[in-house]
């Protein structure tokens, strides 16, 4: 499949017809996992799965995995594909961007009359973004074992419904979980196209990234417990503002961040909460997200025992309660060497330019490469904005990145 063969009206009238499915018309796409948007999402996708003559299986957490049968049913599949659900106000080509190439990868193949030996299955795996329940990766994580039924159990959205009973509500079997999960059949290899989220293909002038290493997420939330008063009435030496102490917790993550020699780390506080949250009253009790990254597991625990230590000792200067209470702690992962040749190989047959980068954000690859090798190609966004409505492609790039990943799902699928 050359990139002439990549079909680029297809590819741009997926992105365009799922991004119909959207919570917030007009400020970006909101599609979070088990949303009514995200069923209609998921509905549309299978639709467009059964029109390229697929065979389409679903499991009890909502991925779907669209089937091109190989030549050989008995040898172990090629998993290919992403994500569908969004975060809040967000773009339209995270995740997307690489279900539709995988897609159009296996309609090239069959345009083109190439069936390898082995199944190649576009998947579909479900709430990928930080959930309302707490959770990320969802489908993929429950593929690789890293969730369990008690963790459908324990982990619940604000209004306190877990996630168990959401699925339920959805019509899904969990209780079917332990019989799906971990997936238990041998999968060859594992290739996922994904936009870079970052600016360094797009400086570079390069249309095609061959991941490296993908980053893993470590997210605690942090509950600071103070003295609730007032902001007038009480002096400033006299306060044990939970706000203020919270800052400084910021602040220090930014720092142990910026001053770390790790190849890739990165501290985010996405969320705050203060209570009581009103203008004249000094906060008793703030809450906060901590989302910290990197492609080294030492850096990473090196950096959350640094945070630990200076979160307790703030704490203890100003008086508060401190407590970090950890959501998950990922293993990062290095992409399969032999894999990202191929990926490599290929782009060079279509001489398409391509450079090698480590992944900041973490994808369902992470997870994906505890059943398989696994490997990853990016294409270019925008100023590499991401994760924002301002979101955006050249969908020439996606032609090549598509031509790429079809070229090598067809190679990889006949070993
Ligand atoms: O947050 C991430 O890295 C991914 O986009 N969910
Ligand atoms: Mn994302
Ligand atoms: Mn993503």
């Amino acid at each position: 499949m050359t990139a002439e063969q990549i079909r680029r009206d297809e590819l741009r009238g997926w992105l365009d017809g799922i991004a119909a499915f959207n919570a917030t018309p007009g400020e970006g796409i909101t599609r979070g996992v088990y949303t009514p948007e995200f069923e209609d999402a998921r509905r549309y996708v299978i639709g467009e799965m059964k029109k390229l003559g697929l065979t389409v299986r679903e499991d009890c957490l909502g991925n779907i995995f669209g089937e091109y049968p190989g030549t050989d049913p008995n040898a172990a599949p090629v998993w290919t594909g992403s994500h569908i659900d969004t975060v809040p106000n967000g773009g339209k080509y995270d995740g997307l961007a690489g279900v539709f190439a995988g897609l159009e990868a296996v309609a090239a193949m069959r345009r083109a009359g190439v069936r390898p030996k082995r199944t190649i299955s576009v998947n579909v795996y479900a709430g990928e973004e930080m959930s309302r329940f707490g959770v990320c990766c969802i489908g993929s994580r429950g593929l690789s074992g890293r969730l369990s039924l008690t963790d459908l159990k324990n982990h619940a959205d604000p209004s306190g419904t877990s996630l168990y009973d959401a699925l339920k509500n959805l019509g899904y079997a969990p209780e079917d979980f332990d019989q799906t999960f971990p997936h238990k059949a041998p999968i060859h290899a594992s290739l996922e196209l994904h936009i870079e989220q970052n600016d360094k293909l797009e400086k570079a002038g390069v249309p095609v990234g061959i991941v490296t290493g993908i980053c893993a997420p470590t997210n605690m939330i942090c509950e600071v417990d103070g003295v609730q008063s007032h902001a007038g009435g009480t002096s400033m030496t006299d306060r044990r503002d939970a706000y203020m102490a919270a800052a400084e917790m910021a602040l220090l993550l930014e720092e142990l961040a910026n001053t770390s020699t790790s190849d890739y780390i990165t501290g985010t506080i996405g969320e705050i909460t203060l209570t009581p949250g009103a203008a004249n009253v000094i906060p008793g009790k703030a809450v906060f997200t901590v989302d910290i990254r990197s492609v080294s597991a030492e850096d990473k625990d090196e950096l959350v025992e640094n945070l630990r230590a200076g979160m307790r000792a703030i704490a203890e200067r100003r008086g508060v309660d401190g407590t970090l209470t950890p959501l998950n702690n990922d293993a990062p992962l290095r992409c399969d060497a032999h894999l990202s040749a191929v990926l490599r190989e290929q782009a060079d047959a279509l001489d398409i330019p391509h450079m090698d980068l480590i992944s900041g954000p973490y994808h369902d690859s992470l997870m994906l490469g505890d059943l398989a090798p696994a490997a990853m190609v990016f294409i270019p966004c925008e100023k590499g904005i991401s994760h924002d409505r301002a979101e955006n492609i050249d969908d020439d790039d996606l032609v090549k990145g598509t031509a790429v990943l079809a070229e090598a799902l067809a190679k990889i699928a006949d070993e």
